[in-house]
């Protein structure tokens, strides 16, 4: 007999555009469930990350970065991210460490503290693996301060440094529960097709520069698996200009090509099967402005 008693619960992965959230929850679950770049404001929706071993289920949320929103589909980014803090069992608060704190950092800690007022915290300070030692002292002191409750440890999630101890504060910090709140072999509940469409915004947020890739989403049209050794997969490309489309497409549909192949890996990995993409690009002027639009393309709060 086991006498510890389960633990269960669900943790918002919050902080700062681009800090590192959804690496961190991918280094943590040993697998990739949610799409990373360079560029901020990657994560749009908020996505469970479910990592279960003996007696344990931390259910992650990842939520998209901290900021002001500019337009509905910040709005609903915001709303996401506040959802996820005032369903929380446990608060991790992600910094990136190899920075001293900004402005945006402290908007943050207060949005934190505003939604998830009892939740018990735990601060990754991620990216160590670029802090210079001169830094170590006074970033770690600057932004423990912020959180002064919380308990906190230096990782990098693209080093794998120290998650075996940030996954321990974490369960200290989850509530017993008499069950698990999800099958032992899931790990996310994003349906595949959504993840499909994730991976082709993904690609092509690697693969554009400048103010594109903001104004990108992705609208999976069909998902096909009747074949057996093929899934079949057709998306459209949404952007904001004509220009846009053209610099998505690129010269003779170079870079749309060179998207797609980087999608079609990507899926496959995912799938273990053979994929098929087709993809189209569209225009759909001002689409970020335009709430219903914002809605139609999936970003609305999940009923
Ligand atoms: N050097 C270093 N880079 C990291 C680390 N963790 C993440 N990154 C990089 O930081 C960038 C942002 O990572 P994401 O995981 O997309 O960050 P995020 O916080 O989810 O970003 P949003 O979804 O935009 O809010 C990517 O280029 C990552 O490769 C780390 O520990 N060290
Ligand atoms: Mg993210």
């Amino acid at each position: 007999m086991n006498a510890e008693p389960l633990k269960a619960g669900f943790v918002a992965v919050v902080g700062r555009p681009n800090v590192g959230k959804s690496s961190l929850i991918n280094a943590l679950l040993g697998q990739k469930i949610a799409i990373v770049s360079a560029k901020p404001q990657t994560t749009r929706r908020n996505q469970l990350g479910i990592l279960t071993d003996p007696g344990v289920q931390i259910v992650f949320v990842d939520t998209p970065g901290l900021h002001e929103p500019r337009n509905p589909l910040g709005a609903y980014m915001m709303d996401s991210a506040g959802r996820a803090l005032a369903d929380a069992d446990a608060v991790l608060w992600i910094v990136d460490v190899s920075v001293a704190p900004t402005g945006g950092d402290r908007h943050a800690v207060t949005r934190v503290l505003e939604a998830a007022p009892r939740a018990p915290k735990v601060l990754a300070l991620n990216k160590s693996d670029k802090l210079k030692p001169a830094q170590v002292l006074t970033h770690t002191a600057a932004y423990r301060a912020m959180l002064p409750d919380a308990a906190w440890m230096l990782v990098s999630a693209t080093r794998g440094d120290n998650l075996a101890e940030i996954r321990a504060m974490l369960v200290a910090a989850l509530p017993e529960s008499p069950a698990l709140l999800y099958p032992e072999d899931e790990v996310t509940q994003t349906h595949l097709r959504d993840l499909a469409g994730e991976l082709i915004r993904e690609a092509a947020l690697h693969a554009l520069e400048q103010e594109v890739p903001h104004g990108i989403a992705v609208d999976v049209i069909d998902y096909d698996e009747s074949q057996p050794d093929e899934v079949r997969i057709s998306a459209e490309v949404i952007v904001e200009r004509d220009t846009h489309k053209a610099i998505v497409i690129g010269k003779g549909g170079t870079m749309l090509q060179r998207i797609g192949t980087q999608a079609r890996r990507e899926i496959e990995d995912l799938l273990g099967a053979h994929v098929y993409l087709d993809l189209h690009v569209k225009v759909e002027p001002g689409w970020r402005d335009n709430a219903r639009q914002v809605r139609r393309l999936g970003y609305r709060p999940e009923e």
